[in-house]
Parts: structure tokens; sequence; C-alpha cells
């Protein structure tokens, strides 16, 4: 060929491609999924909530800037700081990480979306939409009052007003954005890399990216059970945490922490990744200690779920734990401070360029670590008894939080700021807010510790003079407000006019992994073609790459049936297994979130009818997301990706990255559901008699054996019919698959049914004592879980009926049978608990 011809065909592939990934315009702007956009969106609107939450925190030291003041009433004090560590913690923490992944790992990753767009811009809609809601109850004197971690019996039994289930309910609805997030960002990086980028070449971010995401999946679960306990507790007066009935509050808590200590990690790391970003490309030169980085996180993430009773050491718990907790949680200063040395290290090896990033990042290093050592100050259970609740609390937390996430997270927001604007900030303007911000936090905190050991408890409203608080809270107020201005300057420098200042080049800090090789301006295509990977640095080590890319040269150059495609590879060597067609701008997603926040919204205000309407709208609007947006039968099996390839269009099972996801969902749901067993279990160990034969001199009744038993039996044949329906729609015997799948859904909803009719044959009256309650949980959780496993067959044989669904294109079947083995299991451990463990109690 000659040049003038492949050029113009460069030319029209390029055009082709464009127009595939084109952002929709106008209102329809909303519509769009694609990761950029909702990435984007997502950032602006945690970053909104960060500072709707530090307004709150400089209200609160203006409060506390003298003593004896009453500027504020302890009712409004109290929702103040339990708003502002919950917006804190689950409306900018955790979502902006997930945020920042949404929008940088496919760039990293040389992918052209995430597996699951509109599953993001749902997540994105439910967090705005249930973040809005949270936030807007302090306006109306409606804001939780209980702390961030609103422990009962102060929240089930003292506290009036809705607050308690503004928390539980807006913030188990953003919970469940988080996990889809999560599920998104797992898939993301096991099977959407570029061939080629086997596990050890991929960037330190998506390695810790997927360590979050896998604690947040197993994080997340125990506080939404813990949720659901407590709202049917406040809504039902099901007895979990009221000891009167024989509950008991430490489950909460328990439940709390198991979330909550990871939850510190679940900020930190995505943060530190950040670090481990921007530390090779001011150092120029490649990360020093990569597999250690990567032990070490791993590691983090490991361990940090065996230290959540270090939160508990003045409970009352038993020595024993005491000492093991301790001694666990000095433990994770060693792999925090691998990845530390790791990174120090690296600077001191290359040839460090200054930069505003740079300072940020050091003094977040700093911070984190001075944080850090009064962590294994309250570590230890005898110091942690005098600073239990006070401020030097506050002052250790914030030392973390702002050394392990602000800091690193401004710093990427300089980094990154070119590579999604094209324009950069100054770093004159970038240097004052560093040193406002870094001034004005030690200002601010650093006093705390000793206003803290002087005896000032956290949580109240105001202190009493001469004590010598006086002193060390001003300083405090003052130093908070310096760091707010640190912010104003930041504000001021994104949104000051930048139309005169030219666009950057490309690659403006010249680093070397892949998202840097995006055009600028950037192009919505993400990358113009996917190459193969073979450096953990490409854009340093691979030669002549960004012009191979940029002439399409590599995978996917073209979209030559104008639909959106991105390639799917093998999760340890990134070897090609299909070619993947991604969804397209819809605004279903934003409708599902509108009335899945229904549901919530108004079950807060105990408006079960238009609850109710919301559920049958979401679950619809779901239904026709499915139907119309996933599992599509291709108008030909294979198609030629470029380089001499071809791959197959469709593929179901275990290579196919919605089995994938429905893995993953499931673990999560499995996870809560045996949080919920774990709570039966530790109501047997704190109770002489589990069950017990009567309570307040009335009998106790359970569920019996028997109908439980036919439950399960039942619960089991639905679970062969579905195999069998697999088998059957496999080897194409129609009448057998939809006979197989009837008498699945027969049985799933008559096994259900019989889990219902033991507790209400025997009168089982779940708001008696615990033990009923307990019990009630475990059958309703699994009774939802059969009719929803006998919805998703109806939905198979719909779609076969419909021709969506046939003998080779059964990804839909594959993945509700994959969902059916663990309704079973879980059918199997309710039945087992609640029938047959009272013989052996
Ligand atoms: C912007 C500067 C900040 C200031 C001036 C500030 C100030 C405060 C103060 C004074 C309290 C204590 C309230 C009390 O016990 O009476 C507090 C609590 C808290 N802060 Fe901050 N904070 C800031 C940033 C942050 C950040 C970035 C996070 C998390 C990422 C955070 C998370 C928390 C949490 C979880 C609590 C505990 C709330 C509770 O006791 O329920 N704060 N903050
Ligand atoms: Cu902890």
């Amino acid at each position: 060929m000659n040049d003038a011809r492949e050029s113009d065909l460069e030319r029209s592939q390029a055009r082709r491609l464009l127009k595939a990934w084109e952002t929709p315009r106008g209102w329809r702007y909303w519509s769009a999924v694609n990761n950029s956009e909702v990435g984007l969106w997502y950032t602006l609107t945690a970053f909104a909530f960060f500072l709707f939450g530090g307004v709150l925190a400089l209200v609160m030291r203006i409060q506390l800037a003298v003593p004896e003041n009453d500027w504020l009433t302890h009712d409004q004090y109290n929702q103040i700081f339990t708003m502002h560590g919950s917006v804190m913690m689950f409306l900018f923490a955790v979502p902006i990480l997930e945020a920042i992944s949404i929008m940088l790992l496919p760039e990293m990753l040389g992918a052209r979306d995430l597996p699951f767009p509109r599953l993001s811009a749902y997540g994105y809609w439910c967090f705005l939409i249930g973040g809005v809601f949270v936030c807007g109850s302090l306006f109306f004197d409606a804001a939780p009052r209980g702390g961030w971690f609103m422990y009962p019996p102060m929240t089930t039994q003292y506290q009036d007003g809705i607050g308690v289930d503004v928390w539980l309910l807006g913030l188990s609805f953003i919970e469940i954005a988080s996990i889809a997030a999560a599920v998104e960002l797992i898939v993301g990086v096991l099977k959407c890399r570029p061939p080629g980028m086997r596990l050890n070449l991929i960037p330190l971010y998506a390695w810790y990216i997927l360590v979050v995401a896998v604690m947040i999946l197993f994080a997340f679960p125990p506080l939404i059970a813990g949720d659901v306990l407590m709202e049917l507790e406040r809504a039902m007066d099901w007895p979990f945490f009221d000891v009167s009935r024989g509950g008991d509050p430490m489950l909460w808590q328990h439940l709390f922490w198991i979330f909550g200590h990871p939850e510190v990690y679940i900020v930190f790391l995505p943060s530190i990744a950040l670090v481990a970003m921007m530390v090779p490309t001011f150092a120029r030169t490649p990360m020093a200690g990569y597999g250690w980085i990567v032990l070490a996180a791993v590691g983090t993430g490991f361990l940090s779920f065996g230290l959540w009773v270090h939160h508990m050491f003045t409970t009352g718990i038993p020595g024993i734990s005491i000492g093991i907790f301790s001694a666990a949680s000095e433990a994770v200063a060693i792999p925090t401070g691998v990845q530390i040395f790791c990174f120090i290290a690296t600077l001191l090896i290359g040839r460090v360029k200054r930069a505003v990033c740079l300072q940020f990042v050091l003094a977040g290093l700093a911070t984190f670590i001075i944080g850090g050592l009064t962590g294994v100050m309250v570590a230890i259970a005898p110091f942690d008894y005098q600073a239990h609740d006070t401020y030097f609390i506050v002052g250790h937390l914030h030392y973390v939080l702002v050394g392990g996430t602000i800091f690193p997270i401004v710093a990427g927001f300089y980094y990154y700021y070119p590579f999604v604007t094209g324009k950069r900030l100054s770093e004159r303007l970038g240097n004052l807010a560093f040193w406002l911000m870094l001034i004005g936090f030690n200002v601010a905190f650093f006093p705390m510790h000793l206003s803290g050991l002087i005896g000032m408890p956290r949580r109240v409203a105001t202190y009493p003079s001469g004590m010598g608080l006086e002193i060390p809270n001003i300083i405090s107020s003052i130093g908070a407000f310096v760091l707010g201005l640190g912010f104003v300057v930041l504000l001021w420098d994104v949104f000051r006019p930048k139309s005169k200042q030219p666009l950057v080049r490309r690659n403006v800090w010249d680093a070397g992994t892949l998202e840097w090789s995006g055009e600028v301006p950037d192009q919505p295509w993400g990358i113009r073609s996917i190459p193969i990977i073979q450096s953990r640095y490409p854009l340093w080590e691979q030669k002549n790459l960004l012009e191979g890319i940029d002439r399409g040269k590599f995978y996917l150059p073209d979209a030559e049936e104008g639909r959106r495609e991105t390639l799917v590879t093998s999760a340890v060597d990134a070897e090609l297994v299909h070619c993947l067609r991604v969804p397209g701008p819809s605004f279903l997603p934003f409708w599902a979130a509108v009335f899945t926040g229904g549901v919530f919204i108004f079950s807060t205000y105990h408006w079960w009818t238009a609850a109710g309407v919301c559920a049958v709208m979401s679950f619809c609007t779901i239904v026709t997301w499915l139907w119309t947006g996933t599992a599509e039968i291709p108008e030909k099996p294979t198609k030629s990706v470029g380089m001499g390839q071809s791959l197959p269009l469709y593929v179901s099972g275990p290579s196919a990255v919605g089995w994938w996801a429905m893995f993953i969902t499931m673990l999560g749901d499995m996870t809560a559901f045996m949080s919920l067993v774990f709570g039966y279990f530790f109501y047997w160990t704190v109770h002489e008699e589990f069950p017990p034969a009567e309570w307040d001199g009335a009998e106790v009744y359970g569920p019996g054996t028997l109908w439980p038993m036919v439950g399960v039996a039942l619960g089991i044949m639905a679970w062969c019919a579905v195999i069998l329906a697999r088998k059957s729609n496999r080897s194409d015997r129609s009448i057998a698959f939809y006979g197989a799948a009837i008498i699945g859904i027969v049985c799933s909803l008559l096994s259900a049914l019989a889990l219902f009719y033991g507790p209400y044959q025997n009168g089982m009256d779940p708001t008696q004592h615990v033990y009923t309650s307990s019990t009630a949980v475990l059958l309703l959780w699994t009774i939802l879980h059969l009719v929803l496993g006998g919805v998703m067959l109806a939905y198979c044989i719909a779609r076969r009926i419909a021709g969506r669904m046939d003998r080779q294109h059964d990804a839909d079947l594959a993945n509700v049978t994959l969902a059916w083995h663990f309704i079973a299991l879980t059918t199997v451990i309710t039945g087992a608990t609640v029938a047959l463990f009272p013989w052996v109690a």
C-alpha cells in the first residue's frame, strides 16, 4: 500500500471510531455512561461533598474557639459533627477514590472503557441522589445525631426523629453504589488489560485498586447487614440491640468496626496508589521494590480485617482479645512502613524534579507517619483507656486521614489536572496553597492531642473555662481557618479563567505509564489503538509506541459496525479472550437510580405505598436495561480486531465479564449473609440459654424443624432444576429447558413459602426476643433470595422465547446458574442454623 492510501484508511478508521465513542450533546449529555464523563462527574460531586464537610468542620471550630460558647445548641452541634464525620467518610473519602479510578483506570490499562459503563453511571446517580438526601437533612433539623458510628442503644432507644433512619437508609443506598463500583473495578483490572500486560506488569495503581475493591467487597456488607438489623429494630421493633429482650448493642459495634477499620485502609491505599504513580515520574526512574509494594499492599489489606477490636478496648471485652488485637494492630505498621520505604528509596535513587505535586506527596507521607505513630500509641490498651473518646483521638484520626488521603489527593489533583483539562494549575498559587494547608493543618490538629490529654472529650459542644483548654482550642480554630484558606486558593486556581493559557503538550510530566498516551485535547475513544504491553513503564521503555498507537497499528483501530468495543484478556497473562461490545449512552441507569433512591427515601418516612411503587418501577427499569444492554447476540460470531487476529464477539461462563461480575457480587452478598449468621451465633454465645424456652413469663416459639427442612429440600430441588435447565439449553432440548426452568421457579417459590410457613404456623413472634428476631432475619433474607432466584429463571425463559438466548449464546443462563449456587448455599445454611442448631445448642 502506498502512503497516501494508507493515511486515507487511517482517517476513515479514526472517523468511524470517533463516531462510535462520541459523547452525546445537549441535555442528552447526561445520558453519557463513558468512564471519562461519569468519572469526572463522580470526582466533582465527591469534591463538592468534601467542601460541604469542610464547612461543617469550620462551623464546629467556630463553636469551639472559646469556652462556654452558646452559638450553636448542643443538638445542632451533635448533628453537625455526625454529618461531618459521615460525609467525609461515606460521601467523600470512599467515593472520590472510586471516582478517580473510574476515570483513570481504563486509560492506565489501555482499555476503551470499563466493562459495565451503565453500572458506573447507575452508581454515580445513586451516589448523587443519596448524598444530597443525607446532606439535605441537616437543613430540616432532621440530621442524624449519633456520631459517624451510630452506636445503639442511643440511636435505637434514646433519639427521636428520623435522623437515624436517614443515616441508615441513605448511606446503605450509597454503600450499594460503592459495591457496584468495586465490582466494576475488580473486573476492570482483572479482565480489561491490554494484551501482554501480565499481572507483574500492571501499574501499581491498578494493584492497589484491586486490593481496595476486594476490601470494599468484604468490608461494606457487614455494615449493610448491621444497617438492616438496626433499621428492622427501628421500623419493626425487632429487638437486636435491646438488652431487655436479650439483644446486645455490642453486635453493632462488631459489625460496624469489621467495616470501620478496613475502611481506614480503603481510603488510605488508593491515595497511596496515586503517590505510587507520581513518585516514579518525579524521580524519573521506575519504582524500586515493585514486588515488595504489591505484597505490602495485599498484606495491609488482609491484616486490616483483623484489627477491628482495637476500637472496642474500653467495652469490657476479655483481656486475651485485647492482647491479640493490640499486637495485631502494631503489626500493620510493618507493611505500611515497607511501602513508605520503597517510595523514599525511589526518590533517593532518582533525579528528583521539584513540583507542587511532589511537595504534597511528601507532606502527606510525613503527616501520615505522625498519625501512624499516635496510632501505635493508642493501640496499646492502657494508653487507650486514657485517650479513648478524647480530642487525642480526633488529633490522631485527622493526621491519618488528612495525611493519608487529603494531601495525596490534592497532589493527584495537580498531577492529573492537565490530563483532564489540557491546562495546568499554577505552581506559584500551588505553592501558596501548599504552605497554607500544611501549616494550617498542623496548627489546627497538633494542639488537639494536648487538649485531649488535658481531658477534653470529643463530641462535646463546649467546655468549661479555667481548665487550660482555652489556648489549645483557639489555636486549633485559627489553624482550621488557615487550612480552609489553602483550599480557597486551590479553588481559585481551578476556577480562574484559563482560556488564554495554551494547551499543554502531550504527556506533560514525561511519565512512563499508559494513561499519558492520550492526545491533547483528549479524544473520547481513550486510546486510538490498543497496544501490546511488555513493560511497566511502556512510554519510557517501548520504542515508537506512541506513533504506533496513533496510526492505529495495534488492536481495535476501527469501529466498522459503529459499535463501542474493547478487549477482554485473561486474568493472569493478559492473553486475548474476546472483543467486548460495551453499551453506549442511555438514560436507563439514571431512572433506575431515581427509583431505587425513591425506595430508600420513602422508606425513611414510612411511606410504604410510594416506596412500593418505586420498587416496582426500579425493577422494571433495571430489567429493561439488562434486556436491551447485556448479552446481546452479535450479527457474526467473530470479528477481526487488527494485527491479523480474530476474536469471538460473544462468550459465556467464566470467560465472560458478566460471569465475573456475578461471582464477585455474590461474594459480597454472601458476606452480608454470613454477617447475619455471625449475629445469630454471637447471641448464642452471650446467652446461657439460646433458644430460650420462655421469656418474661411467655413461651418462646421458634420456626420448628419440619417446615424449614421442607424449605431446604425444595430449595435444593430448585437448584437441581436450574442445573438441568442449563444442561438442556446447552444440548438444545428446548422442552426440557422450559420444563426444568418452570420446575425451578415453582420449587423456589414453594421453598420461600415453606420457610415462611414454619414460623407462621408455630406463632413465632420476631419482636419477642432476640432469638426470634435473629431467626426471622435469616429466614427473611433467604426468602428474598429464593424469590429473586425465581425471577431470574423467569428472565431466562423470556430471553429464550424472545430469541435472545439460545444454545451457544447462554451467558444469561450461565450467570443465573452461578447465582443459584450461592442461593442454594444460603438456603442450606439458613436451614441448618434456624432448624437444626437449636437441637444441639
Ligand atoms: C478540613 C479540615 C477538617 C477539620 C477542621 C476537621 C475538624 C473536626 C473536628 C473538630 C472534629 C471533632 C468533632 C467532635 O468530636 O466534637 C472532627 C471529627 C471527625 N472528622 Fe474531621 N475535620 C477535617 C477534615 C476531615 C477529613 C478530611 C476527614 C475524613 C476523610 C474527617 C473525618 C472526621 C471523622 C470521621 C470525625 C469523627 C466524627 C464523630 O465523632 O462521629 N475530618 N473533625
Ligand atoms: Cu482501626
